[in-house]
């Protein structure tokens, strides 16, 4: 008798102890993002991006040491405020989330980058650009995007060596990266030879642009550079317009968007603008960010912005070190996530050096025509 209950016993505990095995492992992934204000739109795009990767992430049936993943995501909305980023992020280390995606702006991003690295977790910002992100010497800090450094200088030589401008005026919105941006084309203006005739500067909220337009129409520019978002640029070009400023029209990656032509509302010239994304593809590799746009594209109804693809990359990177170092604690996938060299993923290869940065990361100088964004060259 006594015998027979041992076996009942022992069957038991082994059936618990297989079920507990089975049990999926929750895995929260952070991501943060203006999804109010001005810029929602971009905000709202990079959330989509988190979003399709999770989807497809659970639709996989992903394992790590041995367990099913189950993959929740939190999002966080930062409205573009360095002040609410920072409350954002300490939201989600509070909710003990796995790793973080975001933020999508640099004036977001670095405050952030303090409270996750404090917390010991994984952040890799798909979007923001400034240099300073990645170099605060935390461990805890990625990005999959080229830096202010090379978009700037790269966007500053082309507007004299290609757009052959001679007076060349500059300003920026006094924000992280629209002030770094700004800063680094104008270094890149001067590198290649050309003359910045005049250098304004406005706020991430204005709408009127009158007197320091006027101001810069006197020195005759023949490109006007601006270093800010898409929200600020589109009626920035419609004053331009009005005040009959007919300079070609740079910007860097935050006015590179879908949204532009809509935001300027049709007083872009076919060709006048010219930008920069801080990332691309060429070639074969083409074919999966095509892929991904299509898929995004019918999953939500709406066409990808700029950074949803490279969301979704951060989220899938991520994973993939998860996976490699058989757990999704921070701190046994983050020195796996630290050594990612060759990852294969939509918007290219994705290797991070010391800092956390994109190795090799490219550029793709796009214009407008018609109101849709035309490629010009894939740089790196
Ligand atoms: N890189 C443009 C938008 C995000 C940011 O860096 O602020």
């Amino acid at each position: 008798m006594q015998v027979k209950l041992n076996l009942v016993v022992g069957a038991v505990a082994a059936l618990l102890s297989g079920a507990a095995m089975s049990q999926d492992l929750v895995v929260k992934i952070g991501h943060v993002g203006p999804t109010s204000g001005a810029i929602a739109h971009l905000g709202k795009d990079n959330e989509l991006g988190a979003r399709l990767a999770i989807e497809e992430l659970n639709a996989k049936g992903v394992m790590i040491g041995g367990k099913k993943a189950k993959f929740e995501l939190l999002a966080e909305d930062d409205a573009g405020d360095p002040k609410q980023g920072t409350a954002a992020a300490q939201k989600l280390v509070d909710s003990k989330v796995n790793g973080v995606v975001g933020h999508l702006n640099s004036g977001t991003s670095i405050p952030a980058s303090k409270v996750y690295s404090d917390a010991g977790i994984p952040q890799i910002s798909p979007s923001a650009t400034n240099p300073k992100f990645t170099r605060n010497g935390y461990k805890t800090t990625f990005r999959v995007v080229a830096d202010d450094v090379h978009l700037g200088g790269t966007l500053g030589k082309y507007s004299v060596t290609q757009l052959h401008g001679k007076s060349i005026a500059v300003i920026d919105d006094r924000t992280a990266y629209g002030q770094g941006v700004a800063d680094e084309f104008e270094k890149g203006v001067k590198g290649a030879g050309g003359k910045v005739v005049g250098r304004e500067f406005t706020n991430d909220k204005a709408t009127d642009f009158t007197a320091i337009l006027t101001s810069l129409k006197g020195k005759k520019p023949d490109v006007v550079f601006f270093g800010g978002m898409d929200a600020v640029a589109g009626p920035m070009l419609r004053q331009m317009k009005q005040l009959g400023i007919e300079a070609k029209f740079m910007g860097g990656d935050g006015i590179c968007t879908g949204e532009l032509p809509k935001l300027a509302a049709g007083t872009m010239g076919d060709g006048q603008v010219v930008c920069a994304e801080a990332g691309g593809v060429e070639g074969e590799a083409k074919k999966s960010m095509d892929d991904f746009k299509s898929k995004f594209k019918s999953k939500f109804n709406v066409d990808v912005q700029i950074y949803a693809p490279y969301v979704y990359d951060a989220v899938n990177v991520m994973v993939a070190a998860m996976a490699k170092a058989g757990s999704a604690e921070p701190a046994k996938y983050l020195p796996v996530l630290a050594k990612t060299a060759g990852y294969k993923g939509v918007t290219g290869v994705i290797s991070f050096d010391e800092k956390g940065d994109i190795k090799n990361g490219a550029l793709t100088l796009y214009t407008y025509k018609g109101g849709a964004r035309e490629q010009l060259a894939v740089v790196r």
